[in-house]
């Protein structure tokens, strides 16, 4: 048991430390760039089924992300019903159809070309998951009032960021998925007026033989300013 104490009431415990010698955090960094360098989104997957625990355990990762005053304003919904998941390809695709053809810009299509993608999205039946991320723009208390929720955009920015760590960290593959508009999964899912949908993760093992585009990420010269 860590100690704890309360500080103008409130309880707070001992942060239990892990810290390292400065060579190992050198190596722990580095050796951690590398493993999540090797993360990709990929769209050819296996209908190779996952335990469900391994999804549970995943969204409890993502759970752990901060939020604006600790209000974890997100829900994880979990689909593995090949009936739904049909559902979802038909409206999805109905969407993604749409955009390709007669929403998005010449140059967006054109940024796009190197990645290969289309209004089809065979992924969507055949990962054996899928995990909708829906952000609750307030919370609703047993009574139905409405309890404010702050940085909602960042909080679940972060926490699916989690969670595509948590999917690489499991050896398993994801794809992030949004389809614009995405509120058809709110009524797919019967989801309650104050969560919106925000990430369409499929989860799953790749396929044998998968490719994915050669990406070439930013270098540290270009992502990053150092004020010295
Ligand atoms: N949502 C579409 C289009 C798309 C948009 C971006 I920006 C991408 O990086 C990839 C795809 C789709 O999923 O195909």
């Amino acid at each position: 048991m860590s100690k704890t104490k309360t500080i103008d009431g409130y309880p707070f415990e001992e942060y239990s430390k892990e810290t390292y010698p400065e060579a190992e955090v050198i190596k722990r960094s580095k050796q951690f760039y590398e493993w999540m360098d090797k993360r990709r989104t990929v769209r050819d997957f296996s209908d190779k089924p996952i335990p469900k625990e391994v999804i549970d355990n995943i969204i409890l990762t993502a759970s752990t992300a901060p939020s604006g005053a600790h209000k974890q304003p997100w829900t994880f919904c979990v689909v593995a019903n090949p009936e739904l998941k049909k559902q979802i390809r038909v409206a999805a695709e109905k969407e993604e159809y749409e955009s390709y053809n007669n929403r998005m810009s010449p140059e967006w299509l054109e940024d796009l070309k190197p990645l290969q993608t289309d209004w089809h999205k065979p992924f969507l039946e055949i990962a054996p998951y899928l995990i909708i991320v829906f952000k609750k723009a307030y919370d609703l208390d047993g009574e139905g009032n409405k309890k404010n929720n702050y940085y909602v955009n960042e909080s679940v920015g972060l926490a699916g960021g989690f969670l595509l760590a948590a999917i690489h960290h499991a050896g398993l593959v994801a794809l992030t998925h949004t389809p614009s508009p995405m509120n058809f999964l709110a009524k797919l899912l019967n989801r309650p007026s104050n969560e919106r949908p925000v990430l369409l993760i499929p989860v799953g093992y790749p396929v044998e033989e998968t490719y994915v585009p050669q990406l070439k990420r930013k270098s540290l010269d270009e992502v990053a300013v150092y004020y010295h």
